[in-house]
């Protein structure tokens, strides 16, 4: 278990150019609130640091396509993620935005400070400038082809495919995200962070340092950027949405939005310090405070390589003492992407699941892409609740609180001798705060989660096998002992749960009617050292149920919601055929297309695709094999009027000979649909010319 200290744990801050969806919440978020509610439960002091990052290239880009400024966009999205963070229970000790006065402030003064001190090398090169949007082009507002991995939408700052770290000039074919035209060259001043110059010093701090306790994911990536050899890099853009560059001579150049971002939590936390009285520095400056970052794997390399390096340059900062970055989360099967919308937005599941946060919280801990990327389903999220939170967790729970007061009108009994089976199970109790705070320690939370339910399991399996219900008509004095333990198991699930799912804990103390004024023992050290949790003759309340079942019908709906999009994204990407090489009127009068209606229909025996049609042609009654058997049943097209091309040579389809063709379109979702005449008074044999 951790010993006391001084902790400082930040959370990646979220782009405000959109809402945050489960991919966030699992990669970062739930993660960092775990470990900083376990740290805050076993005496540590912490402050837990996030705050928008309302800077960079992504934002005016969003502004742009919704038609606004900046300000509206920061504004807005900086309200709605820090509106679900709080719906989740993300309990940041404070949540900034980088436009606030003391992160421009901060954020001025580090760089001055290291422009001071000659740590960067000033130098006048070539970036690539779009012409026709008058702008320098660099981060989001170019794509071209990464050189690492030949993935063709790398962005000018990074290849999402890869990950690799690029300058916007490394680009094959680069192109402007703002106007599609291709960039030239032009002059412009920058100031570099030469990171070449930090290269010993990484590789001293990770490499050696971190080599047995940073997560494996986290040490490749760093070692493999290491291994190909640190570039200077630019810390400045030619942009007018960001932190003015604070020196003489760089008009119209703002800081480089990786370059401020980081210094958020600097300014996040003197904000907190500020409000709560405290003095932020020994969260940042002294030696024995553990710094720990939280992010998603592609913000190792500012987290890992040019964050430290800009710290070891200012030199009275610490370094971080773990990065313990996620892989990600896939939805379904397929890449979480904002601009495609396939995601869960967090705003729009608790319309649906209003009283579920825990749920998603323990669905997307339970499945954290914690070694590799990993995949949620909404199936596997009804399977978690139906299964472990209802069937273990809230059926213990449920059935303690529902005895006690059946049988005891809701006090705690008084226990007589523990049988063996008591003291064995009061002891592995006593053993679990241990258990789950290695596997938080080691930023193991799935793990960690899975011992959390077996503190349920653990209970469930000692009713089941000891059956107070049973007992309760023939041993009285049996039955309040089995009772007693049941109930310290409750009360410490109360406790131990409290980091994963906090609405379910403070749900539970208060029917557990604990957590008030410490007359009951809920530190989860105390669990372990404390004989008693919950004293014989407390008075616990009635209860509710903590968890309820999720129907088919509730998940149906969110897959019918994701098929939906699909659909759409498939709809908007769909090329339109060329038009074909130009055909004479000679060549449309050959066609002899009429009016028809179906008068019969069959499927055509073991064949998926086709019907066989008897079609009134108005020349006559005929045969024809439609490729239609997947949009139509035969019964709802009998009668149809439809548009036939009678003169087209008969062939013969699976033994049946086909004499002409149902002309058909398509809808955007791929439907079938005739073409049939909008006139009511057409009748079959009528012309089409
Ligand atoms: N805003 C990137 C992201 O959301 C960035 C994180 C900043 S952390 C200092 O992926
Ligand atoms: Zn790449």
């Amino acid at each position: 278990m951790s010993t006391t200290g001084r902790y400082t744990i930040t959370a990646a801050l979220p782009y405000t150019n959109g809402p945050i969806h489960i991919g966030h919440l699992a990669g970062v978020y739930v993660p960092a609130d775990i470990y900083s509610r376990y740290l805050r439960m076993t005496g540590n002091d912490v402050a837990f640091i996030c705050g928008s990052d309302e800077h960079g290239a992504a934002i005016p880009m969003r502004a742009k396509k919704e038609g606004v400024s900046p300000q509206v966009i920061i504004d807005k999205y900086h309200q709605i993620i820090k509106q679900s963070f709080h719906d989740f229970g993300i309990s940041f000790d404070n949540y900034s935005r980088t436009s606030a006065a003391v992160h421009h402030e901060t954020a001025s003064d580090f760089f001055k400070k290291l422009y001071n001190d000659g740590k960067f090398i000033e130098e006048t090169s070539e970036q690539l400038y779009d012409p026709e949007a008058e702008q320098f082009l660099a981060d989001r507002f170019v794509i071209g082809t990464c050189p690492k991995c030949g993935h063709e939408e790398a962005y000018g700052d990074q290849c999402e495919k890869c990950g690799s770290s690029l300058n916007a000039t490394d680009l094959i074919n680069p192109k402007s995200t703002i106007s599609g035209s291709e960039p030239i060259l032009k002059q412009t001043k920058h100031w570099f962070l030469p990171l070449d110059q930090y290269e010993d010093f990484l590789k001293e701090w990770v490499l050696v340092g971190h080599k047995k306790d940073w997560k494996t994911n986290v040490y490749g990536q760093i070692k493999s950027w290491i291994d190909d050899g640190l570039r200077p890099r630019a810390v400045t853009r030619d942009l007018d949405w960001g932190i003015p560059v604070p020196v003489a001579g760089a008009e119209g150049k703002v800081l480089y939005v990786w370059f401020d971002a980081p210094i958020g939590y600097i300014s996040s936390t003197k904000e907190w310090a500020e409000r709560e009285g405290k003095d932020w520095e020994p969260y940042w400056k002294d030696k024995n405070t553990k710094l720990v970052h939280f992010i998603g794997k592609d913000n190792i390399v500012f987290h890992c390589i040019i964050f430290p390096s800009m710290l070891k340059a200012e030199g009275s900062y610490i370094l971080p003492e773990n990065v313990p970055a996620n892989e990600f989360l896939n939805l379904e099967g397929n890449k979480l992407s904002t601009s495609k919308n396939w995601a869960v937005w967090l705003h729009e599941y608790l319309e649906e699941f209003p009283d579920k946060q825990d749920v998603l919280r323990y669905a997307l801990t339970a499945n954290a892409p914690e070694t590799k990327d990993n995949d949620f389903t909404w199936k596997d999220f009804q399977a978690r609740n139906n299964n472990e939170l209802v069937a273990i967790f809230g059926n213990f729970i449920n059935r303690v609180i529902v005895l006690t007061n059946k049988y005891y009108n809701g006090i705690v009994p008084s226990p007589s001798t523990f049988s063996e089976i008591d003291q064995k199970v009061l002891a592995e109790l006593k053993a679990y705060p241990a258990v789950i705070a290695s596997s938080i320690d080691r930023y193991r939370f799935r793990e960690a989660s899975q011992e959390l339910l077996n503190v349920a399991r653990l209970g469930n399996k000692y009713l089941a096998d000891e059956e107070p219900w049973k007992l309760v008509k023939t041993d009285e004095e049996r039955t309040k002992t089995i009772m007693y333990v049941a109930l310290q198991i409750a009360s410490a699930l109360a406790t131990l749960s409290e980091p994963f799912l906090p609405f379910t804990s403070t749900k539970l103390k208060s029917m557990l009617n604990i957590g008030l004024e410490g007359t009951v023992a809920t530190e989860w050290n105390a669990i372990a050292t404390t004989e008693v949790l919950l004293p014989s003759s407390h008075q616990i309340e009635k209860g509710t149920l903590l968890f309820s079942k999720i129907e088919d019908t509730e998940i149906q709906k969110q897959l019918d919601k994701l098929e939906a999009t699909k659909k759409a994204n498939e709809a908007e990407n769909k090329v339109v055929e060329p038009q074909k090489e130009t055909a004479t009127f000679e060549d449309f009068t050959k066609l002899d297309i009429r009016v028809g209606t179906i008068i019969e229909a069959e499927k055509m025996p073991k064949a998926k695709k086709l019907l066989v049609l008897k079609v009134n042609t108005g020349i006559n009654i005929r045969t024809i094999v439609s490729g239609i058997a997947e949009h139509f049943s035969p019964e709802e097209i009998v009668g149809k009027k439809v548009t036939v091309l009678v003169n087209l040579a008969p062939r013969k389809l699976r033994g049946v000979e086909s004499e002409g063709m149902i002309l058909m379109t398509e809808t955007p979702e791929g439907k079938l649909v005739f073409l049939n005449p909008d006139e009511d008074n057409v009748s079959p044999g009528a012309i089409v010319s």
